[in-house]
């Protein structure tokens, strides 16, 4: 028996214990260990019955995901969890499973291999694997609508999303809620079960909620139809509609066969690779290598934030939304009204959608604080400075706030593009000076990134990821270069974009290239709802670091000229109808053509291809040269950043990702063309070079950093 997998008994019941901390995920040996338990269960007369219970804080919460890479790589083969799951299904002693935590994936597949299912009322059950580009692998597609009906293991296979327990009860894959102690109420739930006499019902031999074939052709049909608008260039929630299709017309065995077929087909698809690499991705760049293991997180009680506009409200309502009371200044009464007023109807638009109560709504409202002085200050924990990008401005805060705050606050500034570590030198204590960058809108988008100053301490350092954390963000280290990581690419990205319409793409043809790959939005249609008057600002500020006599974009500043700053007044790239609704206007394509007739730029057709590399590439080696000077830590947390601040697509991975997809030689190589052709700005990164002429990838690299 391996130490993964516990066999005890109590009484005339037996007890398996899978113990595989942190999720208990089904790990070489633990089905194993678990079919192992039962074969021993079945040959003990004196045992009547058996519990299966997760150790520690949940029930299996899935396979391995880390065994997937190494048989997507051919190091091993794939196993099948489908021997295990007859043996439970096929033991003469009733079998029950004890849920808490997170029954997913393989988790709640072995559960419903198993005669009862009980659960804690604090369980969740699930099966996520389309989040991971596969789709339940053993037998979840076929056991799922025999416990809960067609309709319901459709939405749950095709969502990923969790269900929690009591919804788990009602639709019929759990028999019981277990109050108080889940073991406990397990033995006593299979002893009634025993005493009751009653036959151990196999999931496999269920057949009533199976449906009509005219029904589940609706539900099948109305579900595909969801999936073309929600998962727009994915495989796996197709297939696993599929899958369950065939539970409902096959014999289990062939539905089995069917399921796996389509799991096999998912699992080895770039769109599962990347998402996989997501996964994990998302979880490292929480790791921090060379920090103190003394250093612990300042405890956030009380923050307070200064600037009241648009993000220093949105700030304000992460704080609101854990709970946090957080001081709101601004400078005049007219300011923070216009503020108050923001949070009020964002909050009012989300009870509206009915993702939140009108009682949760005032609590949030009554934690900020609106001020016009720095009074309470002198208590926070954490502040943040969020006016406008004005570096005299910042300074003058940060040397008020240096006399005002506690000793240990973090004190953080949203600033987007200035120097960090010219704010933090105007304080005595610029181990406690952070930036904390969030997008906007800040209370919606999950990506903070984190600047590191050079004077920054550990200290502070893991007190802002607790802070990303607790505001439910996905906090990324970045380090003080212009633009830091998300912007300092964003900037060559949407570069390219300007330079292809001067030279012949339509404004809507070079968004739809980019859409069409799998961006949330295209570039220009970004720009005007950022603002194409922020870009011109934010672009003469670069020019000031930029090499002298490179092509600058030439349209964007004679729409800015026009008045076209994009959605807010009703004009940019794009015309807007009243529902801010994006038409190609006949007056932009002949500016651009007579911008470019005069600037000698000779147009042409460009491809949707040529578009994609132009952009695309240009991340990517802004990604390396960014990798190489160490101002992100992995080419990972690069492709974190460009999932959750910058609508890439996740079933791409991620820039840097993608690069290693396309293959980094291949990618080097374009990017070579686009030197030769297009000039200095493509400059090849030194790192695209290296691995390049090595074979290497990005995945690579990251990978000999870690270790
Ligand atoms: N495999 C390997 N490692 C996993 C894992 C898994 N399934 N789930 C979590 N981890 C690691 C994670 O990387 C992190 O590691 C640590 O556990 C804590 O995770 C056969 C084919 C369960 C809700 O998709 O949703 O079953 O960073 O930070 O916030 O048909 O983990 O500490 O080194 O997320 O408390 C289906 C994925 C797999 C579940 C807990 N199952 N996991 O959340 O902790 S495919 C899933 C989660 C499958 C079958 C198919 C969450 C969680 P480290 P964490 P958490």
């Amino acid at each position: 028996m391996s130490d993964l997998v516990t066999y005890t008994s109590d009484g005339e019941l037996a007890v398996i214990t899978i113990n595989n901390p942190p999720v208990n995920a089904l790990s070489p040996a633990v089905p194993e260990g678990i079919a192992a338990s039962i074969e021993r269960a079945n040959a003990d007369p004196s045992i009547n019955g058996i519990v299966l219970i997760g150790g520690g804080r949940t029930f299996i919460a899935g396979a391995d995901i880390k065994e997937f890479g190494k048989v997507v790589a051919g190091e091993k083969e794939e196993g099948s969890l489908l021997p295990l799951l007859l043996a439970l299904e096929d033991s003469a002693k009733p079998v029950v499973a004890a849920l808490h935590g997170s029954a997913f994936g393989g988790g709640l597949e072995i559960a419903m291999a198993c005669h009862y299912r009980v659960a804690d009322k604090g369980a969740q059950v699930g099966q996520p694997e389309v989040k991971l580009g596969i789709i339940p692998g053993a037998a979840g597609t076929q056991r799922l609508p025999r416990l809960a009906g067609v309709e319901k293991a459709v939405e749950m296979c095709v969502s990923g999303a969790p269900v929690k327990a009591a919804e788990a009860l009602a639709a019929g894959i759990v028999d019981q809620l277990i109050t108080g102690d889940l073991l406990a109420g397990a033995l006593a739930f299979l002893r009634e079960k025993i005493a009751a006499g009653a036959t151990p019902p196999k999931t496999r031999e269920r057949h009533d909620k199976l449906g009509d074939e005219a029904t589940n052709a609706a539900i099948f049909a109305a579900a595909r139809e969801k999936a073309k608008k929600t998962a727009r260039g994915l495989h796996a929630p197709f297939a696993a509609i599929d899958a369950v299709e065939a539970a409902t017309k096959l014999p289990f065995d062939e539905g089995c066969q069917r399921e796996r077929e389509l799991f096999r087909q998912c699992l080895f698809s770039d769109q599962a690779k990347a998402l996989m690499h997501v996964f994990f991705a998302e979880r490292e760049v929480a790791k921090i290598p060379g920090l103190s293991p003394e250093a612990k997180p300042v405890a956030i009680q009380q923050a307070a934030i200064i600037g009241a506009g648009t993000m220093g409200g949105g700030i304000a309502m992460n704080f609101a939304n854990a709970g946090v009371p957080v001081l709101l200044k601004e400078t005049t009464q007219e300011a923070l009204d216009r503020g108050l007023a923001t949070i009020t109807k964002n909050y009012a638009n989300t009870v509206k959608k009915g993702r939140l109560g009108e009682e949760a709504m005032q609590q949030r409202l009554a934690l900020i604080t609106p001020t016009l002085s720095y009074d309470g200050f002198e208590n926070a924990d954490v502040i943040i400075e969020a006016v406008f990008e004005n570096m005299a401005l910042k300074k003058d805060i940060f040397t008020e706030l240096d006399n005002r705050a506690k000793a240990g606050a973090l004190l953080a500034s949203n600033t987007s593009s200035l120097n960090l570590d010219e704010i933090a030198a105007t304080t005595s204590r610029p181990a406690s000076v952070i930036g904390l960058h969030f997008f906007s809108p800040a209370n919606v988008m999950r990506l903070l990134e984190i600047v590191r100053g050079k004077a920054t301490s550990d200290e502070t350092i893991v007190s802002a990821f607790a802070l990303a954390k607790l505001m439910k963000k996905v906090g990324v280290l970045v380090g003080n270069c212009h633009g830091f990581v998300g912007n300092r690419m964003f900037f060559q990205y949407m570069r390219e974009a300007y330079f292809l319409v001067e030279e012949g793409a339509a404004v809507e043809a070079v968004d739809k290239a980019l859409t069409n790959f799998g961006m949330a939005m295209g570039l220009l249609a970004v720009d005007d709802m950022a603002g194409i008057d922020v870009g011109v600002k934010v672009r003469q500020e670069n020019a000031k670091n930029e090499p002298a006599g490179r092509r600058q974009p030439l349209v964007a500043d004679k729409l800015y000229a026009l008045g076209r700053y994009g959605q807010k007044t009703g004009a940019g790239w794009y015309k807007y109808d009243e529902n801010r609704r994006a038409i190609p206007d006949a007056e932009v394509a002949a500016l651009i053509e007579q911008t470019a007739t005069e600037a000698g730029i000779q147009r042409r057709e460009i491809s949707a291809e040529e578009i994609v590399e132009r952009c695309v590439y240009a991340l990517i080696n802004e990604g390396a040269k960014i990798l190489e000077e160490g101002f992100a830590l992995r080419a990972g947390d690069i492709d974190i950043v460009y999932l959750n601040g910058y609508g890439f697509a996740a079933w791409r991975g991620g820039p840097m990702w993608y690069a290693d997809t396309v293959g980094v030689k291949n990618v080097y190589d374009r990017v070579c063309e686009f030197h030769a052709e297009h000039g200095a700005w493509w400059e090849p990164a030194p790192l695209l070079k290296r691995l390049a002429e090595t074979g290497g990838t990005f995945a690579a690299w990251d990978k000999a950093k870690t270790e």
